[in-house]
């Protein structure tokens, strides 16, 4: 766990806990007796502190959170190494994050490699930097630049850190410990932090917390980040430092970080593969063939080309191609006007694309990816021409959101090499991707599905085939209770606001808006069976027709409509449904409990692999509010047995399509978690 070594007078503390160089227990307790033996050691005039294999330190060992703390807690070594007689310095590679940095922030110099991330990523767990971080941190750089780190999360390079003066030097890599090691060799007293005072103008707290409010708005971690912050000051270091314990504390016992760490976990067990063996060797992906240049064939080409792979692209028709190409430049251009690429880099992306009307020149990729509409006649006979061309071995994939991935894997010779490969919309920015494992799909296939969604920085999580996968199925209760309680008496702004005052990005009927009030539907005024006909039928198509449930500002703000509520009366009025009124608790039950139990039923038919998988497809897929941890997670923080009673109480509101899950009913009985009253 931890080695030292002396190199001349200079006695290096090296941390050695793959895979992340957590600061679990026994960590803690090696760099303290470490420190402690040097104090007293006349042959040691300087100490460095770094991490083996791929980084300083990811942090304090998440994995120990929630149980009785060990001796040495992080904040009585991170003291000790402050209080050290001799210059400690700390030797930055890789990642140094949470209680990580704020072990570099307690030694008395840092040194770093360019490249090196340094952050507080502890608010996206829901807590905050418990171990001396709040305070020693805005000492270092002052408080704009601590309270950014601290409550964005996100890291900074070396040498950014260089230039806020959280690092001292910036030094190559392949010579990082030894630089440390010469630097310290020349070091004649320590520095400590924590005794400086803060630089501090009035007025900075309240601007931040202005320009940043609707990040933080709900969210508990954030402000007690920057209550922290705050305590530095005006308080000593141990006072400070107190104060931040105990707002550590009441975060750490709170539902938000409860939940938040939930998800962390729930994103890395999804990268898990059920029945497949770890090291199952990945097919070359280095040639991605896309057929369909719409907005979604665009979106997934962006993501390839983002990452170095070249990509063909394939229409029917030059315009359709040109349109879509077209589409992908102007993409690029705008992020690139946000700051978030060079042109450079939007040049070298759109140089690794090849639009064509040649079908045939997918036969050179490793991976196609069909992204064409949704219908199945379609869909085959692509598959079956592609079984024609691509090269033996190619991973054939689809993009469907819906239909069977078996059944478009019989239309090739090679159902094997067959796999669903599901974006969302818009597919150059949301991260989750379905990957989705047909009944013949190789395990090699799965993996390399699985593998290649990382590599382009997306979120896969494995489904198995149904109508709609995960995140659709669920998706289809929620919205037919949102139609179904429009069409009773609710107005679409009740019934989204109870979904936007829980946390998601938008309610249903905005949903439906944004996705099209045509999609999946007809636009045909001489057969109107349904509310979204009545809408259809006078081209209320939503967001991209100027409105369809709300009406919309030119800054695309949704505004009620007098016109969709005259069509909602109108249809009502020839339905014979006389309007009533509807309590938020109902729509609550009506749009997201009946999510939950689709969610069980997805779990109990082996769709989803751990309840937890379905949380990180509805974080990632659609917004939900990732410190609730998911409709499952939060499901079963609210209680099983609370759900179900609330799903019996409307039972007879759900509609004739809807059943209870028998797993979610047996959960809720046995007072067990679904995955494992599944486990049996
Ligand atoms: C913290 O530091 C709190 C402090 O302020 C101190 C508080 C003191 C309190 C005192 C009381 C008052 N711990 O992500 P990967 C596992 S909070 C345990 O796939 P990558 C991970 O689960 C911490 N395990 O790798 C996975 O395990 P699996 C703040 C951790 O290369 C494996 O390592 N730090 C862990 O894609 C590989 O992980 C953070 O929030 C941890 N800290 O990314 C950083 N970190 O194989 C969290 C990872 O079994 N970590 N694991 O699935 C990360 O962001 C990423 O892991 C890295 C690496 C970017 C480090």
């Amino acid at each position: 766990m931890i080695e030292t070594q002396r190199h001349g007078t200079v006695l290096t503390i090296r941390i050695g806990n793959p895979p992340v160089n957590a600061l679990s227990e026994d960590v803690r307790r090696g760099i303290y007796q470490a420190i402690d033996a040097a104090q007293s050691d006349d042959g040691v005039s300087a100490i460095v502190i770094h991490g083996a294999g791929r980084m300083f330190s990811a942090g304090a060992d998440i994995t120990e959170f929630g149980k009785p703390l060990a001796e040495p807690g992080l904040a009585v070594v991170i003291d000790a190494i402050e209080a050290s007689a001799k210059p400690v310095v700390a030797a930055i590679h890789g990642s140094a994050l949470g209680g990580g940095l704020e072990v570099a922030l307690g030694a008395h110099y840092r040194v770093a490699t360019a490249s090196a991330k340094l952050g507080l990523p502890e608010v996206a767990l829901g807590l905050l930097p418990g171990a001396g971080g709040t305070q020693r941190l805005p000492r270092l750089v002052g408080i704009p630049a601590a309270l950014d780190m601290i409550v964005s999360g996100s890291p900074i390079s070396g040498t950014k850190a260089l230039d806020i003066g959280l690092v001292d030097k910036v030094v190559p890599e392949a010579s990082l410990v030894e630089d440390a090691i010469a630097y310290a060799a020349t070091l004649d007293a320590p520095r400590p932090t924590g005794t400086r005072a803060v630089s501090f103008e009035g007025g900075e707290f309240e601007r931040f917390a202005e320009q940043n409010a609707r990040k933080i708005k709900g969210l508990d971690a954030p402000q007690a980040c920057i209550e922290a912050v705050r305590a530095a000051t005006s308080l000593p270091l141990a006072e400070g430092q107190e104060k931040e314990r105990s707002l550590f504390h009441t975060l750490m016992g709170g539902a938000q970080s409860k939940a938040l760490r939930h998800a962390f976990f729930a994103e890395r067990a999804a990268a898990k593969i059920d029945g497949l063996p770890k090291d199952v060797a990945l097919r070359p992906i280095e040639k991605v063939g896309v057929i369909g240049a719409g907005t979604m064939g665009g979106g997934i080409s962006m993501n390839f080309l983002s990452a170095g792979i070249p990509v063909t692209i394939v229409e029917m028709v030059q315009e359709a191609l040109d349109r879509g190409t077209g589409l992908m430049r102007k993409n690029y251009e705008a992020t690139a006007a946000k700051g978030r690429m060079t042109s450079a880099q939007v040049e070298g992306a759109l140089a690794l694309l090849t639009p064509t009307l040649d079908f045939n020149a997918l036969s050179e990729c490793d991976l196609i990816i069909e992204a064409v509409y949704e219908n199945m006649d379609v869909k085959k006979e692509i598959f079956a021409r592609l079984d024609g061309i691509a090269k033996p071995g190619a991973i054939l994939a689809s993009n469907t959101s819906y239909l069977s991935v078996d059944e478009i894997a019989q239309a090739t010779k090679r159902p094997e090499d067959v796999v669903g490969l599901h974006f969302f919309s818009p597919a150059n920015i949301m991260k989750l991707v379905e990957v989705v494992r047909g009944e013949k799909t190789a395990p090699d296939v799965l993996a390399t599905g699985m593998a290649t969604a990382r590599k382009i920085g997306k979120v896969p999580v494995v489904s198995g085939v149904c109508f709609g996968f995960i995140g659709n199925r669920m998706l289809d209760p929620r919205l037919e209770g949102a139609m179904e309680m429009l069409l009773e008496g609710a107005t679409p702004d009740q019934i989204d606001r109870v979904s936007v005052a829980f946390g998601m990005p938008m309610g249903p009927l905005q949903m439906i808006d944004l996705a099209g009030v045509d999609i999946g539907w007809h636009r045909d005024p001489t057969r109107i069976e349904s509310l979204r006909d009545a809408l259809n039928a006078v081209g209320r198509w939503g967001q991209k027709a100027g409105g369809g449930f709300y009406d919309y500002d030119e800054k695309r703000r949704h505004l009620p409509s007098p016109v969709a509520s005259g069509i909602i009366d109108d249809y009502r009025a020839k339905a014979g449904v006389t309007p009533r009124a509807i309590s938020d608790e109902e729509i609550m039950v009506r749009t997201m409990h009946v999510m939950v139990n689709e969610g069980a039923k997805i779990l109990s038919e082996g769709i989803a692999q751990r309840s937890s998988d379905v949380d990180v497809v509805w974080i990632y897929g659609y917004g939900w509010p990732r410190h609730t941890g998911g409709p499952m997670f939060w499901a079963e923080q609210v209680g099983l047995a609370k759900i179900v009673a609330d799903l019996e109480r409307y039972a007879d509101r759900l509609g004739e399509g809807f059943s209870l899950s028998p797993l979610l009913a047996e959960a809720a009985r046995s007072g067990r978690s679904l995955d494992e009253a599944r486990a049996g």
